[in-house]
């Protein structure tokens, strides 16, 4: 039936799972904030959204930092995934789905995977049996191949160990009998994948990395631990003396909330949400996500992500800010000192995806004052504040402008004298086009360049048309002229709070009640100029009037 409409599939993101190893920190944040803005952009542009994050809890790193805590590994990841959840409150995350990889629905995905791979392969794809003998790092819960690895002395205690040489952690010597997946049968498949999708992973440079290690380093994967080494994971339901690689367990953390294993296990059926659109990461888990993620998922015929979006880096001192190194900012105490919104705009304006970001309350205070309190704080006091006797009404304005009266300015439109009261229009018209090319290629920084260079026109505006002066002119023109200065004012800023929603949610509401725009009016599509006719009256049912007093007006107050 041609009229049947097919339902578009909801648009998932996911952020990583987060190893429960230690409390989290910054960097944590930002990518799950990241992945929140690019939800709520989704739901701005009208697309039904879901946000999926959790935590990461099996594994030999954490069954270690149990033992070394002294307590069980599961009241320990307890303990900890509870950090990293309230995190998700405390920073107005909208996520749907918080997953922990010790939940039993996820447990149980993992089991069927596993037979799976086990079962369902021609025997050359499938999994095999083998020794094998290499350089293990706990920390990264990887192996590395032996042109990565170097001696190194612990500047504390002076040991000597062996280290990774792009993490800088630790590995050890490990011999032992495991299952392996044969990821180098798979070398001309994810090429291929790669080139039908050359865009697969953004940015560009690191699609090319990830091109050039299947190229030129594959290896088949040793994908369990012999239960001696490892009991802290699912183990193979049918081989109880190996334990599920944490990887593996942790990859298919994206499919179980989508229902895989409850609800569906083959392309034939209906995937729900699954493919995600985006998956966000850190360019240290690139490999993990890139190659061995579609190629398990390949092998059993099951669509990879459409897209997966990684992101450098926050430093301290030059130095990743890392668990491992302790030299971490606390999220909790960020939120605090900045507010929600705040940090969000910060993390989201300085966020980088190609080069290290440095994390300093030094640059975050600047930016409070010179953007939030002077441009959008500033400008939104500026043409709500009362002064009705003056006619700084934006009430009136709108009101004025809705009924036609604006015609009266075609009038004045060619003469140069008044070109200043129309410098506004191109930015008006422009800025969410410029949001959304922006937003397509999930750069938040660019998004906020857009709006920001709007605000920034807007006082530039209202300086030049000098409402003040207009207020106490005579001439039969200066009403409108008013009028016009702040009705396309209260237009910037209404646009701009709009484009504004996904990284600073509760700011833009604030803004955007105050003003008196219906909730149903925020969307993107109302972010071009007169596209709304009815905010700026006061709201008697909930008391929004557009003239507060001063004291309400307060959009970004002092910090301490
Ligand atoms: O790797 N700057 O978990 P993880 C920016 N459990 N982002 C950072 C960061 C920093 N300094 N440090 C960490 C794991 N991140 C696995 C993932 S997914 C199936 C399993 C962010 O706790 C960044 O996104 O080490 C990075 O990829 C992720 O946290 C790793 O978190």
């Amino acid at each position: 039936n041609s009229t049947a409409q097919i339902k578009e599939k909801p648009f998932y993101v996911t952020t990583p799972i987060f190893y429960v190893n230690a409390a989290p920190h910054i960097g944590h944040l930002y990518c799950t904030v990241l992945a929140d803005v690019v939800k709520r952009w989704q739901q701005i542009n009208g697309k039904e959204a879901y946000l999926c994050t959790g935590t990461d809890e099996h594994g030999m790193k954490i069954q270690r930092a149990a033992a070394k805590e002294g307590m069980d590994p599961k009241s320990f990841c307890d303990l900890n995934s509870d950090k990293f959840r309230s995190l998700t409150y405390d920073a107005d995350i909208s996520n749907d789905f918080f997953i922990r990889t010790t939940d039993p629905d996820h447990k149980d995905a993992v089991s069927q995977f596993w037979l799976q791979l086990k079962h369902s392969l021609p025997s050359q794809l499938g999994l095999y049996k083998g020794s094998h003998e290499g350089w293990y790092c706990v920390s990264d819960e990887c192996f590395y191949p032996e042109d990565l690895v170097q001696p190194s002395i612990v500047p504390q205690t002076g040991k000597k160990i062996m280290i990774n040489v792009e993490s800088e952690n630790e590995v050890e010597w490990v011999k032992e009998e495991t299952w392996f997946f044969p990821l180098t049968k798979y070398k001309e498949a994810l090429l291929k994948f790669y080139d039908e999708n050359p865009e697969w992973v953004k940015p560009a440079n690191r699609m090319q990395e990830v091109r050039d290690w299947v190229e030129n380093h594959l290896e088949d994967l040793s994908v369990t631990r012999p239960v001696s080494r490892l009991n802290w994971g699912v183990s193979d339901p049918e081989d109880p003396s190996q334990t599920i690689y944490v990887w593996v367990d942790a990859l298919i953390n994206y499919i179980t909330k989508a229902g895989y294993g409850s609800k569906w296990r083959t392309s034939t059926e209906d995937m729900g949400i699954w493919p995600a659109d985006l998956q966000i990461i850190g360019k240290d888990i690139l490999r993990f996500h890139a190659i061995y993620w579609p190629a398990l998922l390949i092998a059993l015929g099951l669509p990879p992500a459409k897209g997966i979006l990684c992101h450098n880096h926050w430093t301290m001192s030059n130095r990743k800010m890392s668990k491992s190194l302790g030299n971490v900012v606390n999220p909790v105490f960020a939120l605090q000192r900045w507010d929600v919104d705040p940090l969000r705009y910060f993390l989201m304006r300085n966020g980088n995806l190609t080069r290290d970001m440095s994390y300093s309350n030094d640059i975050i205070a600047a930016i409070y004052s010179k953007e939030l309190q002077a441009n959008i704080g500033n400008l939104f006091y500026r043409i709500a504040k009362p002064k009705a006797s003056a006619g700084w009404s934006t009430k009136r304005a709108v009101e004025t402008s809705n009924s036609g009266a604006f015609t009266a300015l075609d009038m004045v439109k060619d003469k140069e004298e008044y070109q200043h009261f129309f410098s506004l229009e191109s930015f008006l018209a422009r800025t969410a086009d410029g949001v959304s090319r922006e937003m397509a290629d999930y750069n938040a920084s660019g998004a906020i360049r857009e709006v920001f260079e709007l605000l920034r026109e807007t006082n530039r505006f209202i300086t030049d048309t000098q409402p003040w002066v207009l207020a106490k002119q005579n001439e039969t023109l200066s009403p409108l002229l008013l009028n016009w200065t702040i009705h396309r004012s209260a237009e910037a800023l209404r646009i701009a709070a709009i484009l504004l929603q996904p990284i600073m949610p509760s700011k833009m509401k604030r803004l955007l009640d105050e003003m008196g725009v219906q909730p149903d009016r925020r969307t993107v599509a109302y972010a071009k100029p007169d596209t709304d006719d009815a905010y700026g009256t006061s709201n008697e049912k909930k008391n929004i009037n557009f003239d507060r007093a001063n004291k309400h007006l307060t959009l970004f107050p002092p910090t301490v």
